[in-house]
């Protein structure tokens, strides 16, 4: 049986790819990788003939395993998780706890992923004033992760890599990007996670490509 292949966008700007590229390596899964080019015509409308040919959706990431196309980030990493049960945390609370976050992350924040659109290579110097709703989604980010790293001790917010993290990891680059100011604990778990050896490789990447979002690049300049 040949390898799943996980198709993808420019690996700078496609959060939702990012997420279970790193649980499919944290998992130790073989896969292939094909990047889709994402500035091109029928971006935002879900229009990409490239991407349609490969995700019942038209967005990525998919991953297609024994001639399935398996899509949404969460199913996944769910998927990987069925491969690496060590991908959730062994109990069965705790995994429902890190369930809960995960999945709050894939529906929720959208007023952050509205506002701060991942741009892997970006650096602003200071942090634009956010509308009332980002701030809120940042409170809410902060408390979920005071909460879990509390109970966990860290580094991970269930000790160890977990898909939860995975989820996360995005946000990770988005609050550097845009010097977001973060209490301590949660500095310190984004450098946990900005100095995984995947996510640098998946970084390693970004940096090196050279196709560009306009539409995500013109935000808060
Ligand atoms: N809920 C989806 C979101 C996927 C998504 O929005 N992907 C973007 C790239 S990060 C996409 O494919 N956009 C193509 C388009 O907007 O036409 C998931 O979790 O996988």
């Amino acid at each position: 049986m040949s390898d799943p292949v996980l198709y993808i966008g420019n690996k700078n700007y496609s959060s939702w790819s990012m997420r279970p590229w790193l649980a499919l390596k944290w998992g130790g899964i073989a896969f292939e990788e094909r990047v889709i080019p994402l500035d091109v015509e029928g971006y935002g409308r879900s229009q990409i003939k490239e991407v349609r040919e490969v995700s019942p959706s038209g967005r990525v990431p998919a991953l297609h395993v024994s001639g399935v196309a398996i899509y949404e980030s969460l199913a996944i990493c769910e998927w990987a998780a069925e491969q690496t049960p060590s991908l959730w945390p062994q109990d069965a609370l705790v995994r429902a706890q890190a369930r809960s976050a995960a999945a709050e992350m894939h529906a929720g924040f959208a007023a952050l992923r509205r506002d701060m659109s991942m741009n892997i290579r970006r650096r602003l110097e200071h942090a634009p004033d956010w509308p009332g709703d980002t701030r809120a989604d940042l409170k809410q980010l902060e408390s979920i992760w005071s909460n879990l790293l509390d109970r966990s001790g860290g580094p991970y917010l269930f000790g160890g890599r977990s898909i939860a993290d995975a989820m996360f990891a995005p946000v990770a680059t988005r609050l550097r990007t845009y010097a977001v100011e973060i209490s301590p604990q949660a500095q310190a778990y984004c450098a946990t996670i900005l100095a995984d050896a995947a996510f640098l490789e998946w970084e390693r990447a970004a940096i090196a490509e050279r196709w560009t979002i306009e539409q995500t690049e013109a935000l808060h300049r």
